[in-house]
């Protein structure tokens, strides 16, 4: 059974490569690769490179997880999870899987890229988790046309979800999100419950915003083909959820109804 699931994502991922391919020598991978054989990547909501040992371990933890060990960093490199970002993982060693070879990334090699066990401990970088039962949410979209529900909508989201999103078109299109429902858990600062929208393929570039609460984002209009949507419910109070409407248009856009939408090359240059 297991056997079958990995023969399953590495055909999975053999896919999407060849969708996305290699750009500039690094394989642009994205959020569907981010969890591989329960192995993810998680940095600090402050950022990059803002976690000591003590936090990694606290951040899987939060998400249900715990850090990965080398052996199922390597699993998950294997099937394609490749990441640039160097992070924690289980009894205080640091590195990052690499798939395909870059200068940019990995000095030139492919593997583990690995730091080994820190004596450093308040150290900061990011984390990998390994939790084989997160994320059974979200998703890779290629629709033209496509609604997005919190998990188990229209029941409320259960505590502590991380989804992502991940919306990609044909090139040359758009995508627009129309905001059906939107209840989130409100907080001033959105660091309980949040969504947040990425103009890009992955949650690392293009942040567009982070939403809570249960007032209704205005539209959003990605500047290119892909976008990224990213739901996290901590460990207390739920809410209603969302639905979201994303549909793909051939630029100029012409909104039929509601308000404007706010285009994301406009809000990114602000
Ligand atoms: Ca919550």
């Amino acid at each position: 059974m297991r056997l079958l699931g990995l023969i399953w994502a590495a055909c999975f991922v053999l896919q999407e490569v060849r969708a996305w391919g290699f750009k500039n020598g690094i394989l642009h991978n994205s959020i569907w690769l981010e969890q591989a054989a329960g192995v993810y990547h998680r940095e600090s909501r402050k950022g990059r490179y803002q976690l000591t040992y003590m936090e990694a371990k606290a951040v899987c933890k939060f998400e249900g997880g715990k850090l990965a060990t080398y052996e199922q960093l390597e699993a998950a490199r294997q099937i394609g999870l490749h990441v640039c970002a160097a992070g924690w993982f289980d009894r205080g060693r640091v590195g990052y899987p690499i798939v395909k070879a870059g200068t940019n990334c990995g000095f030139g090699k492919v593997g583990i890229i690995d730091y080994g066990y820190r004596l450093n401990k308040s150290e900061r970088w990011d984390a990998y988790c390994y939790n084989p039962n997160a994320k059974e949410c979200g998703g890779i979209l290629t629709d033209q046309q496509r609604i997005i529900q919190s998990p188990g909508y229209p029941e409320e989201y259960e505590d502590e979800q991380i989804c992502y999103w991940h919306i990609r078109v044909r090139y040359g299109q758009k995508i627009h999100l129309r905001f059906l429902e939107f209840d989130l858990e409100d907080d001033t600062s959105c660091l309980a419950d949040y969504l947040e929208i990425y103009d890009s393929y992955d949650d690392i570039a293009g942040f567009a915003g982070r939403f809570c609460g249960d007032e209704l984002p205005e539209d959003l209009i990605s500047t290119g083909n892909v976008m990224t949507l990213k739901f996290l419910s901590d460990s207390s109070v739920t809410a209603g959820g969302f639905q979201i409407e994303y549909l793909a248009v051939d630029s100029p856009v012409d909104p039929t109804n509601g308000t404007d939408p706010m285009s994301l090359l406009e809000l990114t240059n602000d």
